[in-house]
């Protein structure tokens, strides 16, 4: 596109909402303020380099073997360096524990320290990024059979209770060193196949193994904890210990921050919706954005009517600095780079839709009853042209602007990916 088209298309949105009451430049700084975390896990399936046989289990899958996955570190960096440069805005990478450097040597998860992730610390730190973490609860011997802080072996739970305990310390690490705050995600995929007669007591191992993790106190500042609930894994369809309710009760009670997946619940059961509940019993809240087709699919997340509410209930909830807003998908059939730019471009698109609604007079119309009123505003809002303050916002960024990136990607596969 044309800078004098995109500025003239601006100059345009400017007037129209003007007209509706809102102030364009402000959307502009709040959006630019809203930091994404993108998970590394896109750039090579969920895999990780913490050994050279590593497979993927915990119920978790990708599918397609699209040519070009990232390798090592380096090549993680490398992709996730590319992408954030066609994304505008400053933004955080969410790492997981199975993507150490072990170079110097193999620690197992209760080993993990802080030095098997400054490479990422000293790269995020260059880069501008913040760090996000994850205790790695899969993928390992010790979870081979779908169990680990739930399991009825207190040797095994007390294995993952170290490693989680591990996690948390290089999180406050990586927070200490880039002065930004880290969440902390636990996910754990414990659950069984098949009907499960003793339900509560996985539950209560569960319990207590938090209850041990949670002892060693770490600094608020630095990192938050955060618990992720789900409904059902592949090979755990019928019993899933860390359900909503379980980590809702604990997180409420212990003031743990609570992990909404969008792909964690019942096909019609929203997370949008959950998010005004749990900021009034937590300080904050955590977000896995995701797409699921059919399933917990994880498929590239794109500007749909869910990824939209998300975004107005944020803005709409006066959230935008209390919901940590990461990504949690994994396509191995498209071009990895290209899903997280599209994933990432469409929650900014879902953003400046909120961040740009007319608020102020919604909520009179709602507040007097004007219910036909609000909702024709809402249908307004939606064709106002919140896309030429998108591109406006890529072109000062210094970024492509609408479908140019295609073409940035295309060339990065040539040059880099496809040599893979
Ligand atoms: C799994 C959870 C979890 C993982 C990542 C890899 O269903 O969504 O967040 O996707 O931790
Ligand atoms: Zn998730």
């Amino acid at each position: 596109m044309k800078k004098q088209q995109i500025e003239q298309s601006f100059a345009i949105a400017i007037e129209r909402y003007a007209e509706m009451g809102v102030d364009v430049q402000k959307a502009i700084n709040e959006l630019d303020k809203l930091p994404i975390s993108l998970h590394c896990w896109q750039t090579d399936d969920v895999v990780g380099f913490e050994r050279p046989d590593a497979t993927l289990t915990g119920g978790i899958q990708t599918t397609g073997n699209y040519p070009g996955k990232a390798r090592n570190i380096t090549e993680v960096m490398a992709d996730l360096d590319k992408a954030l440069s066609i994304i505008p805005g400053k933004h955080r990478v969410n790492v997981h524990a199975i993507y150490g450097d072990f170079s110097d040597g193999f620690a197992d998860r209760n080993q993990i320290e802080p030095k098997h992730f400054q490479v990422w610390i000293d790269w995020a730190k260059k880069n501008g990024y913040g760090l996000d973490f994850n205790c790695s609860c899969f993928s390992h011997d010790k979870s081979s059979d779908g169990l680990t802080l739930s399991h009825p072996d207190p040797e095994i739970r007390n294995f993952w209770i170290d490693h989680v305990i591990r996690s948390r310390k290089i999180s406050e690490e990586m927070g200490r060193q880039l002065g930004s705050k880290c969440m902390h995600n636990i996910w754990i995929p414990d659950g069984s196949k098949d009907v499960t007669v003793n339900r509560l007591q996985y539950r209560q191992n569960l319990k207590d193994s938090l209850d041990k993790i949670f002892e060693y106190k770490t600094n608020d500042e630095l990192m938050r904890d955060c618990i992720e609930s789900k409904l059902f894994g592949i090979g755990a369809e019928s019993y899933t210990v860390g359900s909503h309710e379980f980590y809702m009760g604990y997180g409420v009670k212990n003031n743990i921050l609570v992990t909404l997946d969008a792909g964690h619940f019942h096909p019609t059961e929203l997370i949008s919706d959950k998010i005004s509940s749990l900021l009034l019993y937590l300080p904050e809240v955590m977000l896995h954005v995701t797409r699921g087709i059919r399933w917990d699919s994880d498929h590239v997340v794109v500007l749909n009517d869910e990824l939209l509410a998300i975004a107005q209930e944020i803005v709409r909830a006066n959230a935008v600095d209390k919901v940590h807003v990461g990504l949690d998908y994994f396509d191995a059939s498209i071009n990895r780079i290209g899903a997280y730019v599209v994933g990432v471009r469409a929650t900014q698109k879902a953003l400046i839709q909120a961040l740009l609604e007319p608020l102020v007079k919604l909520r009179e119309f709602e507040a007097n009853g004007q219910n036909f009123e609000r909702l024709a505003l809402l249908e307004e809002a939606k064709s106002m042209p919140w896309n030429a303050v998108y591109d406006y916002y890529c072109m000062t960024k210094g970024v492509s602007v609408g479908q140019d990136y295609i073409a940035d990607i295309q060339q990065y596969e040539n040059e880099v990916t496809s040599k893979r």
